[in-house]
Parts: structure tokens; sequence; C-alpha cells
């Protein structure tokens, strides 16, 4: 068995740089690259690769020692040779492929090994400067903890000067496992319930402010409705691609034949399924939607893996303003409905929404929802996908405004439409055919007959 040294390698400009930690002890199979010792100057940490593999037979340096190029480093037992090893690409930031918690990066150390013919001898290891507020660990115990997910701020070290070690990561882990310490990012996240799902994804966490040192305060706890509610917007706003086209639709003729309708009801005091039953303008909203599911079906549709899932029923739901929260009951087979019914169907879903008496049943099945605002205001909005939908219509109040005809401005009952839609199944053309379309129809609803 030949006995080969480990040297230290060109580290760069650094001199004197002080070994912070011993990855290995003697005894055991060295694997070729791997690493031996962490040193660290004042700028950057790195790790000493080992040019050989072999089993260590010595350790010529300690924690502590300063070492400098060409330092004996180790012994090793084995091999004679380098193995074969393709010049490996240096590896980016591990930021660039590895989501991360809000920790910044370790440097890693350029594994760049020369080829078997080449000197037995590692390339140079260009040091990344390393802020210095970052948690005291070794590139490899950084790559571990990423690879755990751990956010290394929050372990305590127990190396040296409170470097953390391996093992700290481990036992941070196995402490997290087993309940009795909760990370940062969960602490918040149980107390702002889903709001800091970001921590996945590598965002910041969310901020955690004492209000109360900047004035009075008084806490609610959320309803059960308004954080069932907001776990789903939360996943279909992150999960959608959502593009909003806004327009206007001409109700002028819509909304006079409306209140029409509705003082003929009121004055004849008939019975059936319109008695007593008023008109709102959602429910022509509704039936006109329909119209334009059937000639655009993309919009009434369902991603199901590589398949789009076109539904041949038009449900259509529409969000509800509750004390505990928003709700979104579902009208069925609109198709085969009329107005009268519609409306009628919508206040008793509205009530019940209102009372908190909605079943699950009358909230499932909507192939399109609609969210009007038109009862309460503003101009334009960008309601969320009601997933697995794939489009939603947003309306709010209609205004009379000046509209040209050509050779002067009228005055015309404009309602604001503002569809939001799936991008990954709707494009923008047809989103903007779909909003013409429903505006012609609400402008004129003999069209539906075409
Ligand atoms: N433009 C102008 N006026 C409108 C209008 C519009 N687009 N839509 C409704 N109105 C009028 C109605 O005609 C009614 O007027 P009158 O009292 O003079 O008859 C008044 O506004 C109130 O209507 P409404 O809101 O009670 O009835 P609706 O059928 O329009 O809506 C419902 C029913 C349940 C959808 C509604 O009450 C509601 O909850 N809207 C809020 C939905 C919501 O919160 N969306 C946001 C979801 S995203 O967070």
């Amino acid at each position: 068995m030949s006995v080969i040294e480990i040297k230290v390698p060109d580290i760069g400009d650094f001199k004197d740089v002080a070994v912070i930690e011993i990855m290995v002890t003697p005894g055991d199979n060295i694997r070729l690259e791997q690493s031996l010792v962490t040193v660290e100057s004042d700028k950057a940490a790195m790790e000493i690769p080992s040019s050989h593999a072999g089993v260590l037979k010595e350790l010529k340096v300690k924690v502590g020692d300063k070492v400098n190029i060409g330092d004996l480093l180790a012994l090793l037992e084995g091999a004679a040779t380098v193995a074969a090893v393709a010049p490996a690409a240096v590896p980016a930031s591990p930021a660039a492929t590895v989501p991360t918690p809000a920790v910044a990066p370790a440097p890693v150390v350029p594994a760049a090994v020369a080829p078997a013919s080449a000197a037995p001898t590692l390339a140079a290891h260009k040091p990344t400067a390393l802020p210095l507020q970052l948690p005291h660990a070794s590139p490899s115990v950084r790559k571990f903890a990423r690879e755990l997910g751990v956010p290394l701020s929050e372990v305590k070290g127990s190396g040296l000067k409170g470097r953390i070690t391996e093992a700290d990561v481990q036992s941070f882990t196995r402490s997290v496992m087993s309940g009795a310490v909760q990370t940062a990012a969960a602490a918040a996240q149980s107390k702002n319930d889903g709001a800091n799902d970001g921590a996945a994804l590598g965002l910041l966490p969310w901020p955690v402010v004492d209000f109360a040192k900047f004035g009075p305060i008084e806490r609610k706890d959320r309803s059960r409705i308004k954080k069932i509610s907001a776990a789903n917007l939360h996943r279909n706003w992150v999960m959608i691609p959502h593009v909003t086209n806004h327009d206007d639709a001409d109700i002028t003729d819509l909304e006079a034949f409306r209140v029409a309708t509705n003082l003929e009801t009121a004055k004849s005091g008939k019975a059936g399924i319109d008695a007593g039953v008023k008109v709102t303008m959602l429910a022509f909203l509704i039936k006109a939607c329909v119209a334009a599911l059937k000639k655009f079906p993309d919009f009434n549709a369902s991603i199901d893996g590589e398949q789009l899932v076109l539904k041949q029923y038009f449900h259509i739901g529409f969000a509800a303003d509750t004390p505990n929260g928003l709700m979104v009951p579902v009208i069925r087979d609109v198709d085969k409905k009329g107005i009268f019914q519609i409306s009628q169907e919508m206040g008793e879903l509205a009530k019940k929404a209102r009372d908190g008496k909605l079943s699950p049943a009358e909230m499932s099945g909507a192939g399109f929802t609609i969210s009007s605002l038109g009862g309460i205001g503003g101009r334009y909005f960008t309601p969320i996908i009601n997933a697995p939908e794939v489009a939603i219509l947003g309306v709010c109040k209609s205004t009379m405004e000046p509209v040209w005809d050509g050779k002067a401005f009228q005055p015309r009952l404009m309602l604001p439409l503002s569809l939001s839609w799936d991008h990954r199944v709707i494009d923008g053309a047809s989103a903007a055919r779909f909003n013409v379309y429903l505006g012609q129809i609400l402008g004129d609803f003999r069209r539906v007959l075409l």
C-alpha cells in the first residue's frame, strides 16, 4: 500500500486560513473529492476535498491550525492514482436550483478536478465571499441543511465559536420532528394560517409585527369560512396564471326591461313562479354567460392532467357576501331555466348562504362563476378563479355614461365587466371575444335566439 500525501491546494489569495472543522477521522474510507476539512478566512469558508481515494491514515492538522497552499493535510493509504474524473463544471450557486430558506446560500467549493493524466492535485478553489451575518457553518453543513429544509439561522451551533455542525442540524431536525421545537416559519404560519406558505417557495417568512407598539389594536378570530375560503383563494391565486380582461356592456335597454318586468310583476300580483320574485341584473348576467359559454366551451372547462374536460352542463356559481365571509352557491342547469326561476333560486340560495345553511351540494359543481359587486359599487376588479374552473366574471356597478354613437354622445347605462381567465386554457383573443359577445347579448338579449 502506498502512502499518499494530501496537501492544501491552491486556494487563491488566501493566506494563513484557519482550519475550523475536521470532517473525517482516521480509518475512514475517503472518496475522491470528499471534503476533508473546512478552512475559513475572515471573508469566506471553503471545504478542502481529497485529491485521492483511499483510507485515511493520519490527519496532519487540527482545528485552529493555520494552513497555506502546499501544507500537508493528511496521509492516505490506497490507490496511488487519481480515478478518471472529467473536469466537473463548477456548480452554480445552489440558490439557483434548490429552494432555500430565508438564508443566502453558502459558497460551494468548486470541485473542478484535473483529468486522470494530469498531476494528481486539485484545481484552484476560488472561494466566494461569505457575508459575515450568515450563520456560522461550513458549505457542506449548509448544503445538508438546505436538503432538509432546515433554517440555519435558527440552529444553535455547538462547534468552535458557535459554529453549526452537521450534528447540530440533525439534532434541530429531530427536535422539530418530535414537536419539541417549532421553526419560526411554522410558528408564523400557524399564527397567520397559511400566510407563510411562501417558506416552501423559498420566500421570506411572513413579517411578525408587534402592532401594539404603534398604537391601540383589537384582535378577533377569523371565521371558519374565512379561513377555508382564504386557503382556497390562496391556492387558486398561486397556481393559476390569471389574466383579467376589462370591458363595458351597454345595458340601457336591458335595465329598462328589467325595471318594467319588476313593475309588471308587482302590479299583477299573480301566482306562479314569478309571484313576488324581483328580477335583478345578476339573473340576466347568469343567463347571458350561459349563452357565451355555449359559444366558447373552453370557458366551461377544467384541466385534468393532459386533458381538458369540457362540460356539457351549465351550472353557474355566484359569489355571495355573508356575515361570515364569501360563499359561492351554485345554480344548476341554468340553460334550462328562465330569468324568474334563476332570480328566485338565487334569492333562496343567497339567503341560505347568509344564514349559514348552504349544503355542500349547493356549493359544488359550478363550471363558471360570477362575482357581482354591482349592488355595492366600484368600477373593475380582478376576481380570483374558483378552481377547478378556468374563468370567472366580475361585475361592478353600472353607471350612466356618455357614449359616442357616431354622431353624438348618448347617455347609456354601462356595466363594467372584468373577466379573469386561466392562461393555461384560454388566450387573450378568446377572452376578448367572450367579453365582446357577452356585451352584445347584454346589449340585445334577442341575440341569444340567433
Ligand atoms: N349595477 C347597478 N346596480 C346593481 C347592479 C349593477 N351591476 N347589480 C345589482 N344592482 C342593484 C340591484 O338592482 C339592487 O337595487 P334595488 O335595491 O334598487 O333593486 C341593489 O343593487 C342590490 O342588489 P343585490 O346585491 O341585493 O342583488 P344582486 O342580485 O345584484 O346580488 C348577491 C345578489 C347575493 C350576489 C349579492 O347580494 C352579493 O352578495 N354580492 C356580493 C358578492 C361578492 O362579495 N363578490 C366579491 C367576491 S370576491 O371577494
